[in-house]
């Protein structure tokens, strides 16, 4: 990781271990990537938000013990940018760490699947939609299973077919199959099929470890946006 101005990863480490990290495009305001954990020791901060190029950490909330879930994501358009969440704290925060209200109802995966540009919840096999006053189920699996106890992954989340929307894969109760789902939802939105997207790319390759996280794209998707880059990925002859 590059050494920036305000000092360089490998000074910052000592920030203990956590259940969850995420990489993205959080803070479109801001050049670059952002990053968002939780920590699992009560002498750390319960959650921080950084630069992640310089591991700056733009903001953290109160140590809290191990703060087992969280999640950072643009799931909501009334506010810029990704918000973020965990088991330990008591609301949502925006991207300068500013509690804006009640926490979506799970702190698992994500999934883009409806029409617009705001993020959905994935947990356990269903999909939720965020909402400041209470979440819109979207859809229910009927029949299948998630993987890993609370943590609740599907067999895979990636946009493997289509539009940029992404497809739910779960095995089935009885594990004789798998099944993949796929939005009925249209949309406006021209975006490149994000497998075109290397960093996303990676983040389907890592589900396939054991303690894995939703995949993200390097640019960001959300409420505001218009267009995506062209991807830059070309093929050895
Ligand atoms: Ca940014
Ligand atoms: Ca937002
Ligand atoms: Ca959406």
């Amino acid at each position: 990781m590059a050494t920036g101005s305000t000092g360089s990863w490998p000074a910052r480490r000592g920030l203990g271990h956590g259940d969850a990290a995420h990489l993205g495009d959080l803070d479109p305001s801001r050049p670059g990537l952002e990053y968002y954990k939780v920590s699992e020791d009560s002498s750390k901060p319960g959650s921080w938000f950084a630069d992640a190029r310089t591991g700056q950490r733009l903001w953290t909330t109160p140590t809290a013990g191990d703060n087992g879930r969280g999640v950072s994501a643009d799931i909501y358009a009334g506010s810029p940018g990704a918000e973020s969440w965990s088991s330990a704290d008591s609301e949502v925060r925006n991207t300068r760490g500013t509690g804006i209200g009640r926490k979506p109802s799970s702190a698992n995966f994500l999934i883009w699947w409806d029409g617009d540009s705001s993020r959905e919840l994935l947990d356990q096999t269903k999909i939720d939609k965020y909402g400041t006053s209470g979440d819109t189920r979207l859809l229910t699996g009927s029949g299948v299973a998630s993987n890993n106890g609370t943590k609740a992954t599907p067999a895979l989340s990636a946009d493997l077919f289509g539009d940029w929307r992404e497809e739910v894969v779960w095995r089935t109760s009885d594990n004789s199959a798998l099944r993949i789902y796929s939005t009925p939802h249209q949309t406006d939105r021209r975006i490149p099929t994000l497998m075109h997207d290397t960093m996303y790319r990676v983040a389907i390759a890592w589900q396939n470890t054991a303690y894995n996280q939703p995949p993200h794209p390097s640019f960001h998707i959300g409420s505001g946006t218009t267009s995506a880059p062209w991807p830059d990925v070309y093929y050895a002859r």
